[in-house]
């Protein structure tokens, strides 16, 4: 399907005034013909309109990653957005929730990307437990595929811990997810396309396939390994990722 510009704009809009003003919106399909590959159209769009703002792109993310994601979206397909640097907050930092819409976390896995994707050299120079903040500009967080790509993978904000050399073994560490020091979601690495680094190869050939090169330094999310729990006012959540650490964030109350 191809997509006119004027189309694509309005959709990119539609989303750009949800995330600023925290309110949802209906899905886009609900009133426009939009496939997999106009979506990803749209969410170029979506992101140049942040980017013209001042914002700096600051990395790549996988969704859809695991069985158990796919299973609470009712989404099937792994899909891919971009982040920027004024998603990234601080390990331990808090954050607002006036200024989203219904945000929910989920623990995951960080590269700290090289900026090579060839054979020629390593991908990935570190490894780091992170939380991704999730938000879906749509009302009640539901979606389909092409909106929740339009909706630039219902990106946020993210939380990297401490970044460290990558171990041998990445593919099955135990995963938990606490909110207030309880455990609320576990799970394992091996539930992100069975390796997190096999995650992080589709994703790079994903966003080649689209133009986009990774750049030194940039983060790479490959995806939650658990599903996502809302995020309440006051409440304070950990990823604790085995034999790599945690990373954190807490609600204002
Ligand atoms: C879509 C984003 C999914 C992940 O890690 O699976 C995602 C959503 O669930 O709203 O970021
Ligand atoms: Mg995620």
């Amino acid at each position: 399907m191809s997509i006119e510009e004027p189309v694509w704009q309005d959709l990119a809009g539609r989303l750009d005034r949800a995330q600023q003003a925290a309110e949802p919106i209906a899905q886009l399909t609900a009133s426009a013909d939009l496939d997999a590959p106009a979506a990803y159209r749209v969410q170029a769009d979506l992101v140049a309109r942040r980017t013209g703002r001042g914002e700096r792109l600051a990395g790549l993310k996988l969704g859809l990653t695991s069985q158990a994601k796919m299973a609470q979206m009712g989404v099937h397909e792994v899909i891919w957005g971009r982040l920027t640097d004024a998603m990234q907050i601080p390990d331990g930092g808090t954050v607002e929730l006036a200024g989203y819409v219904h945000p929910r976390v989920e623990p995951e896995l960080a590269f700290l990307l090289t900026g090579q994707d060839g054979p020629a050299g390593s991908p990935v120079r570190a490894v780091a437990p992170a939380l991704e903040l999730i938000d879906s500009r749509y009302r009640d967080f539901r979606f389909t595929l092409p909106d929740v790509i339009a909706d630039n993978t219902s990106a946020a904000g993210f939380v990297v811990g401490q970044w460290q050399p990558v171990p041998a073994g990445l593919a099955n560490l135990g995963v938990l997810l606490e909110v207030d020091g309880r455990v609320v979601q576990t799970g394992s690495t091996a539930a992100i396309l069975g390796d997190p680094l096999r995650a992080l190869r589709q994703g790079l050939r994903l966003a080649a396939g689209a133009g986009v090169r990774p750049v030194d330094g940039w983060v790479f999310l490959a995806g939650a390994a658990t599903a996502a729990v809302p995020l309440a006012p006051g409440a304070h959540v950990r990823a604790v990722v085995e034999g790599l650490g945690t990373a954190s964030l807490g609600a204002a109350a």
